[in-house]
């Protein structure tokens, strides 16, 4: 978790391209201020510290409710990426559905760090889950939903190995994967 004072910097270096630009800086926005950073905040004249108010106090609201959330095991923050479950078992086209319905994608571990964060949400809810993999027209040559190539995998032993006849992906309870036909019930993780 991000300590207050990481968040005035993020917050302060977020000031060089604000609402002057967009000459759309409010003039009340009825979030109340951090005690400290007032109008003008010892900030230069030339920028306008109520907007970069209104930035930093968004950013520390977010950052608690992102707290809120990992401190309730519903969500798994790992660098930019959320991950997050519903709690449903679909076939993999409503997962991917329900995932994109709700602004995000299904869960794409690109490393170790993410996989495991996802095997967390596995864990969690002792079910497999699909992952945003697909194969392509090429046997055993499978790639992200947006169609590129994959550049982290996890396959359990001897996988993939349906040649063709298991187009989607599935997540062990152990972290590992394994192609699978697309219409089994699987739990639904979502990345946003
Ligand atoms: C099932 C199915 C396959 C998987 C094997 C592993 C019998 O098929 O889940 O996708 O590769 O089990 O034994
Ligand atoms: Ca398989």
């Amino acid at each position: 978790m991000l300590s207050y004072s990481s968040y005035m910097l993020t917050a302060v270096a977020a000031l060089l391209a604000t609402c002057h630009a967009l000459h759309e800086c409010p003039q009340n926005t009825g979030i109340p201020e951090i005690p400290g950073l007032s109008e003008r905040g010892g900030l230069p004249d030339s920028l306008d510290t109520k907007a970069h108010n209104v930035v930093v106090n968004l950013k520390h609201r977010l950052s608690r409710l992102e707290g809120v959330l990992t401190l309730n095991g519903k969500i798994r923050k790992v660098g930019d990426k959320i991950f997050a479950s519903n709690g449903k078992k679909v076939d993999f086209t409503s997962a991917l559905g329900s995932c994109e319905e709700a602004g995000g994608t299904l869960a794409t571990p690109m490393n170790e760090e993410e996989n495991k964060a996802v095997l967390s949400i596995v864990k969690q809810y002792n079910q497999y889950a699909y992952l945003g993999i697909k194969e392509g027209e090429t046997p055993s040559q499978f790639k992200y939903i947006n169609s590129m190539p994959l550049t982290y995998s996890k396959w359990h032993q001897y996988e993939p190995n349906g040649k063709g006849t298991e187009k989607c992906v599935e997540m062990y309870t152990d972290g590992s994967w394994n192609d699978k036909k697309c219409n089994f019930y699987r739990l639904t993780i979502c990345e946003f």
